[in-house]
């Protein structure tokens, strides 16, 4: 999707970096969801059947979408692995359809069994949400690969999503974890350049952790790694802690299709915040929003200010 608006500009706008192999526009960057599993979050078996999955993807891609981020594991809390040869069997398809249509496929995976064949399949990214500690193999691999690839904050498996979600300070312990995961990847010889960073909403966060952790993104941007801030996704869309905040009176927490004016609203303010890429459900409303905020950063660097 181009516009007048998106015109490259000679100075790129806060926060916003290009990563090598992916879309360079002068805006956040808007990740369309495909989750070709039967048990996922908020929309668990809408997309299972492969060819209502790619047609779902093409669909985000023409509403402006700019990476559609396939996955084949659910991660809710409490969610059971799935063995490799099922979440093969389930995204592959779906990866080669959308990529062969010319759209930039994410893979979204722990393994990099998985990850390998998704990019022979032509995924164009590895979307980790464990950042490496699920499967030993996975750094090398992206290393080898040269892909940009997703480091999100994780403590482990979602069977035990809430165990660990135990902290002093959140935002210090997640920006100080994700710090440690970057080194590792990149000692494994993962290129800092393709490293994009995620607090992981969420996973092993109760809703106050997430509100801290949305609250204070530059912070975790600038890891202690290196002086400017890494590229930072976040993948706010649908999850509970917007549904409890604007439950019923009665206590209903909000359905998740009930969450999307909610989800473009933190697109509009995460975005304002230096995010680089949001990672939602619905595209159309977040596009518009990151295309807002990108105008009006605009106008506040052409003013100096
Ligand atoms: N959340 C989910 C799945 N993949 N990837 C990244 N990078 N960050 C996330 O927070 C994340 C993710 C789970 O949400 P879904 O089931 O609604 O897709």
């Amino acid at each position: 999707m181009t516009g007048a608006d998106e015109q490259p500009t000679a100075e790129p706008l806060a926060g916003l970096r290009h990563v090598p192999g992916l879309p360079a526009v002068p805006r956040s960057l808007v990740m369309g969801v495909v989750n070709v599993t039967p048990d996922s979050f908020s929309d668990g078996g809408t997309w299972f059947d492969p060819d209502k999955a790619i047609t779902h993807g093409l669909e985000l891609v023409s509403q402006g979408a700019d990476i559609v981020d396939v996955g084949g594991e659910s991660t809710r809390p409490g969610a059971h692995r799935v063995p490799a040869a099922d979440e093969l069997a389930r995204v592959i398809p779906v990866v080669t359809a959308l990529a062969a249509a010319g759209n930039y496929v994410s893979i979204d995976t722990m393994r990099a069994e998985v990850a390998s064949r998704a990019l022979e399949a032509g995924a164009r990214m590895v979307n980790d949400v464990s950042g490496g500690l699920a499967d030993p193999d996975m750094a090398t691999f992206v290393a080898g690969a040269q892909v940009p690839y997703v480091v999100m904050h994780w403590r482990g498996h979602s069977i035990d999503m809430y165990g660990p979600a135990t902290y002093g300070d959140v935002v210090a312990e997640v920006r100080e974890e994700l710090a440690r995961r970057v080194e590792a990847v990149v000692s494994a010889g993962v290129d800092p350049a393709r490293v994009i960073i995620d607090p992981g909403l969420g996973f092993a966060k109760r809703p106050e952790h997430n509100w801290s952790l949305l609250a204070n993104l530059q912070e975790i941007a600038n890891l202690p790694l290196r002086a400017e801030p890494f590229p930072l996704l976040v993948a706010a869309s649908r999850k509970g802690f917007i549904g409890k905040l604007l439950a019923a009176p009665d206590g209903q927490q909000r359905s998740f299709a009930g969450s999307d004016d909610a989800t473009i609203a933190l697109t509009a303010l995460v975005a304002a915040a230096g995010a680089w890429c949001v990672r939602v459900h619905t595209v159309p409303g977040n596009v518009d929003a990151v295309r807002v905020v990108a105008r009006l950063l605009q106008e506040r660097l052409a003013a100096g200010r």
